[in-house]
Parts: C-alpha cells; sequence; structure tokens
C-alpha cells in the first residue's frame, strides 16, 4: 500500500492551533474564542422549552411554571420550535434550487450560462411529460424551469418529482397526509402553524415537519440537484486534493464558499483564462488557484476537480493562512466573523448575494445576467490584491489530500457496471451494487452527511465513524461538509481502500473507487434519495427494507433538521450526533426516535457516544439484512 496514511484528526488541530497564533499576532477573534464566550449554552434553548413566538412572552418552562401565558405546554412549544427550524430548512435549500431554476431560465447559446448536459434536460422532459422532439434546448430549457418555477407555488397537486419514489413510498405519505403539495406553500403552512394560537399539538407539528422536509428533498432540492446537472454537467468521477495545504503561498488564492454553483462556476470559468492568470502574474504572482469551502466546494470540486480547502469550521482558517487574497461567497454557511477577520489580513472579504449580506464586505451582486463581468471583475481584484499580502503572516498548513469524488446516481449505476455478472441495460440499473449487498460482500450503507459543530470535536466523529464502517463493509456514500471531512482526512483517496474489510475492499478495487464516495453538496442529498428509490425499485423491497441508514454526527444548520425529516419519511433510520431542541419534550422526543416508525416506517436515534452511535448503527444494518433474510 506504500506510504498510504490519514491525515488525523490531531494533525488538523495542529495546523489549526498554528493558525491561531497568527491570529492573535493581528488581533483576530476566532469561533474557538466565542465558543468559550458563549459556554455553558441556556438551558432553555438547549432543551427547546423557551417561547417568543408572540409579545405575551416570552415564555420559558420550568416545573414551577409548566404552561406558557397562552396556555401552551411544553411540548407544544418544543414542537413548535422544531417545526419552525425546519421550515427555515427547507426553505433556504429550496430558494437554492429557485436561484437554480432562474439561471436555467435566463441560459441562452450566447449567454454566461449554457446547457452542459441536454441529455439530462431532455430526460427530465420526458419525466415530466414534456415534448422534446424537435425543440431547440434552449427553449426545452426555458420550458422546463419555467414548469420547475411553477413547483414552489402551484395551487393543486404535489411535487412532481415524487413519482421517482417507489410505489410503496407514495402509498406512506399519501395514506399519512404528508405528500408535499406546493414547495412554498409547505414553507408557509408551516410558519402558519406554528403562529401563535395555532397548532400546539405535537403530532400535528411533526407531521408537518416531514412534509415540509419531503418539499425540500423531494422538491426543491431536487430541483438545485438536477438542474445544477443540467447546467453544469452531471459529476463523473474526478481526482482532487483538499485540505488547507491545497492553497498555493506563490499563487493568488481566491475562496468560494457558500453553496450557489452559479457564481462559483463563473469564478473558475475566469480564474482559468489566460488574460487573467497573465494579469495574476503582473503582480509577481505565479498563477492563481481557486480552492472551496463548503457546499460550493463540494459542487465545483465534483464537476472541475477544484481542491477543496476546507470543511464548515474551517472556514476562518483559510484567511488567517495569511494568504487568502479573496474570500467570495454567495449563501448559507458563511460566518458574519470573516468580515471582521479579513480586516486583519489583506484579504477581501466580497458577498455576492442579496440573500447574504454582511457588515465589513464588498458587495459585489451577482445575478445571471451580470455573472461573466462581475466573476471577471473579483478574479481581477484578488489578482490586484496580491501584493498587499503581508508576507511575514503567510503560513498554509502542509497538509494535503488525495480525493477521486463526482459520485452521482448516474456515475455509481456507471462504476460498478461489471463489478458482478448482473446484465445492465444501456440506462443503468443498480442491479450489481444489490447483488454485492445480498451476497454480503457490502453489508450495506451509510449516507453520512452534515455539517461540523464545536459541540463535537470537529470532524472526529465523521472520520471515526467512517473508518469503523468501512472496515465492516459498509459502504459510505458522503456529502456536504461530512464528504469533506473524509476528503480532508484521505478516506476519498482510493488507497483507503485497504482500511475496508475484505469484502467492501474487493469491491473498490474491482470498480476502481474509494470506500468513501462523494456524492455533493447538501441539495444533492437528493441524489441519495434517488439512489434508496432505485435501489428499492430494482431489488422489489421497500426503501425502509434496504440496509441502509443516515447519519448526521456534527450537524449544526436548520437544513440539516430538514434533510433529517425528510430522510426518515422516506424511510430511512437516522442516527444523529447532535439534539435538534428537543429533549425538553418527552413526547416530541418519543415521537421522533419512536412514534414516526409507525407513519413512515423509519425513525431518529439520537446518540452522542460516537461508539454506540457507530454501533447502533451497524446493528441497524445487520437488523434490516436479517429481517430480509440476507
Ligand atoms: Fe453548511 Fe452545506 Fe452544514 Fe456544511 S454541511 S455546514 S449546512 S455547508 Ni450541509
Ligand atoms: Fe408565551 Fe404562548 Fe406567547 Fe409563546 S405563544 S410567548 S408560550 S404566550
Amino acid at each position: 500500500m506504500g506510504d498510504f496514511k490519514l491525515t488525523s484528526v490531531d494533525e488538523f488541530e495542529a495546523a489549526t492551533a498554528r493558525l491561531l497564533e497568527t491570529g492573535a499576532k493581528v488581533g483576530a477573534d476566532s469561533w474557538q474564542l466565542r465558543v468559550k464566550n458563549q459556554s455553558p449554552h441556556c438551558k432553555f434553548g438547549e432543551t427547546g422549552v423557551c417561547c417568543r413566538i408572540c409579545a405575551m412572552g416570552p415564555c420559558r418552562i420550568t416545573p414551577k411554571a409548566p404552561r406558557g401565558i397562552c396556555g401552551c405546554d411544553v411540548h407544544g412549544i418544543v414542537g413548535r420550535n422544531y417545526l419552525k427550524f425546519t421550515a427555515g430548512g427547507a426553505a433556504t435549500h429550496s430558494d437554492h434550487g429557485r436561484e437554480i431554476c432562474h439561471t436555467l431560465y435566463l441560459s441562452a447559446e450566447d449567454g454566461n450560462y449554457k446547457v452542459k448536459d441536454p441529455e439530462k434536460l431532455k430526460r427530465i422532459a420526458k419525466e415530466w411529460g414534456v415534448e422534446t422532439e424537435g425543440k431547440d434546448i434552449y427553449d426545452l430549457a426555458h420550458e422546463m424551469a419555467e414548469l420547475a418555477l411553477l413547483e414552489y407555488g402551484k395551487p393543486f397537486g404535489t411535487q412532481r418529482w415524487l413519482k421517482r419514489a417507489p410505489q410503496t413510498t407514495q402509498d406512506i405519505w399519501d395514506r399519512e397526509g404528508i405528500a408535499p403539495r406546493a414547495i412554498d406553500r409547505e414553507v408557509s403552512t408551516s410558519l402558519h402553524m406554528t403562529h401563535m394560537g395555532c397548532s400546539s399539538k405535537p403530532e400535528a407539528l411533526i407531521r408537518q415537519s416531514l412534509r415540509a422536509g419531503l418539499a425540500d428533498g423531494w422538491g426543491g432540492s431536487m430541483c438545485g440537484t438536477e438542474f445544477s446537472d443540467v447546467l453544469f454537467g452531471t459529476p463523473k468521477p474526478i481526482d482532487t486534493e483538499a485540505n488547507l495545504g491545497v492553497m498555493n503561498a506563490e499563487n493568488v488564492n481566491i475562496i468560494v464558499h457558500g453553496h450557489d454553483p452559479s457564481l462559483s462556476e463563473m469564478i473558475c470559468e475566469y480564474a482559468d483564462d489566460p488574460e487573467m492568470i497573465a494579469y495574476a502574474k503582473s503582480f509577481g504572482a505565479k498563477g492563481i488557484t481557486v480552492s472551496g469551502v463548503c457546499c460550493t466546494s463540494n459542487e465545483v470540486a465534483m464537476r472541475r476537480g477544484i481542491p477543496m480547502a476546507g470543511n464548515f469550521l474551517q472556514q476562518e482558517n483559510v484567511v488567517l493562512t495569511g494568504a487568502c487574497e479573496a474570500i467570495v461567497v454567495d449563501v448559507q454557511c458563511i460566518f458574519p466573523a470573516l468580515g471582521p477577520l479579513s480586516k486583519c489580513f489583506h484579504t477581501k472579504f466580497i458577498t455576492t448575494s442579496p440573500i447574504a449580506q454582511m457588515p465589513d464586505s464588498e458587495f459585489i451582486e451577482f445575478h445571471a445576467e451580470n455573472a461573466g463581468e462581475n466573476a471577471k471583475a473579483i478574479v481581477k481584484l484578488a489578482c490586484e490584491n496580491f501584493v498587499n499580502r503581508n508576507k511575514d503572516l503567510v503560513y498554509i498548513p502542509d497538509m494535503k489530500q488525495k480525493a477521486t469524488v463526482g459520485y452521482s446516481v448516474e456515475a455509481i449505476v456507471k462504476v460498478l457496471d461489471g463489478v458482478t455478472n448482473s446484465q445492465v441495460d444501456e440506462t443503468g440499473t443498480t442491479k450489481p451494487l444489490i447483488e454485492c449487498i445480498t451476497s454480503g460482500v457490502i453489508r450495506g450503507a451509510v449516507a453520512m452527511v452534515g455539517c461540523n459543530n464545536p459541540k463535537i470535536r470537529p470532524d472526529h466523529a465523521h472520520i471515526e465513524l467512517m473508518k469503523k464502517l468501512i472496515a465492516n463493509d459498509i459502504v459510505v456514500i458522503a456529502s456536504g461538509c461530512a464528504a469533506q471531512a473524509a476528503a480532508k482526512a484521505g478516506l476519498m483517496d482510493k488507497q483507503s481502500k485497504d482500511l475496508c474489510g475484505a469484502g467492501l475492499k474487493r469491491v473498490c478495487e474491482l470498480a476502481d473507487i474509494p470506500p468513501v464516495l462523494h456524492m455533493g453538496s447538501c441539495v444533492d442529498i437528493s441524489r441519495m434519495m434517488i439512489l434508496a428509490a432505485t435501489l428499492a425499485k430494482d431489488s422489489g423491497l421497500k426503501i425502509s427494507q434496504l440496509p441502509v441508514v443516515g447519519c448526521a454526527p456534527e450537524w449544526m444548520s436548520e437544513k440539516a433538521v430538514s434533510i433529517g425529516n425528510y430522510v426518515v419519511a422516506t424511510g430511512i433510520d437516522t442516527f444523529l450526533g447532535v439534539d435538534p431542541y428537543v429533549s425538553g419534550s418527552s413526547e416530541v422526543a418519543e415521537l421522533l426516535t419512536n412514534g414516526v416508525r409507525e407513519w413512515v416506517e423509519a425513525a431518529y436515534t439520537v446518540e452522542k457516544d460516537i461508539d454506540k452511535l457507530v454501533d447502533s448503527m451497524i446493528d441497524r444494518i445487520e437488523e434490516k439484512r436479517a429481517a430480509i433474510g440476507i
């Protein structure tokens, strides 16, 4: 196996400590310091028992004060808070999806945005019953974009994408009254239900949480993923690198951060332009390096092999290297701290979306009509900023790993074709994967997703869980910051097959894949839903019968709760390492960890101890195998 070695979290932390020394020199604040100031956290907030949705409050529930002023009990308050949390996440993902649909609507042969995967567009059009014959691809793109945008506000009916689920799943959604209607309607209904004097019954609130989650995963997020593929290309396996060492001290470093690929794609495009590279050289740099943080990084890594500088809790580190000329952000998961932090260095902090405006940033508004012009202006600004570096402050940790990323469902089907003797038609099926699972060569799969959270030692849970899972012949599909944790550690290097059990190792060798498959950003968890749906259809099983579970050990965002809800509502047991502020209500906690199983055949497990967490996932997978007799 040569000299391949994973990078450990201890090494990550040593690098961070060194960067924080630079921070101390320039008087920079950091999340590590702010966590101290915020600890211990408010117990009322942490257990979800504080209500401030009307101005008679805030009310907080204690043994002496078991009801708010309106008479709401703790279960109503916790349930409402949970639904609001979900609605925030569903709105966020879905609005990202909507932006992509708008970009598709503005795509043009000679425009800033083009259709890179016309075949996928036609496939979706057929699925939606739209005539493609003899139609100009841009006419089709505009027609499809408009139809997709109508999914957000349609007055009647449910989401088009639901038809992709197995009939058994669709029947469950219908039976339980949780098939999502218009995407915006589910978010609005959630906020209506949580208004003062509406729902306070936990069952109703949790049911709507599942429905709003489904509007995200099988609605807005799926629009985001599918039409991003149409615009920017469906990911295929591609080599890249991950961790701070991807930044280059001799080059102009541009960091893209956020979620919407419309921005980052354009920046990458211009950073590659010979004119821009020459411009960078005119300021004494050797070239331009674009690397990414968070999900926008996943997007451009999957499609272009752009390296990943880090995940969520590493965003300040990229500035602390002293070698970041510009950090360009779009939406979501961006620390407002980047503004004041950048001021301690020469770094330009550039915000681009009206959705995410922050103090101490330069705002260069980005939309489809001016994308080319503005991307070029941003790249130029970064080049010009190279001369303002304080060389004494530059320190880039010499730490990176190789990674092969880009495992869309289409790519997974393709790479596994030929691993077994199954006959695969040209559209491909998941039969080879099913054969691997049925024969026990692979025991099952875990979808590892989600963020970092200072409540959990950053990246440690992700990496330790993945190591144990692959050692037990469980293949991991990863997205979001979990995927970046894996890449930084080296788990997306094909050589990490040697850390697998014998069965998974063999599959990795035959298919030439790493044991942890990068499936994309957080909206791309919709890809995981499609994969699960396809596996169920191809095997004749229900999704809930598959030896597959979901896991978010370090999650922090509202989006993650929305995701959790749609994964559970799709019939996949989901394991969390952080409690979603529901421990204050025995009824809500019981519903989420048990009661919802009666409705959707899956539920949550919350477990902070990562050894117990991984063991319970393995047990669940083995139980599912036993139940179907494999
Ligand atoms: Fe954000 Fe998507 Fe979480 Fe990472 S994993 S911190 S949500 S970037 Ni989605
Ligand atoms: Fe208090 Fe009820 Fe108002 Fe909430 S809705 S703040 S519990 S009075």
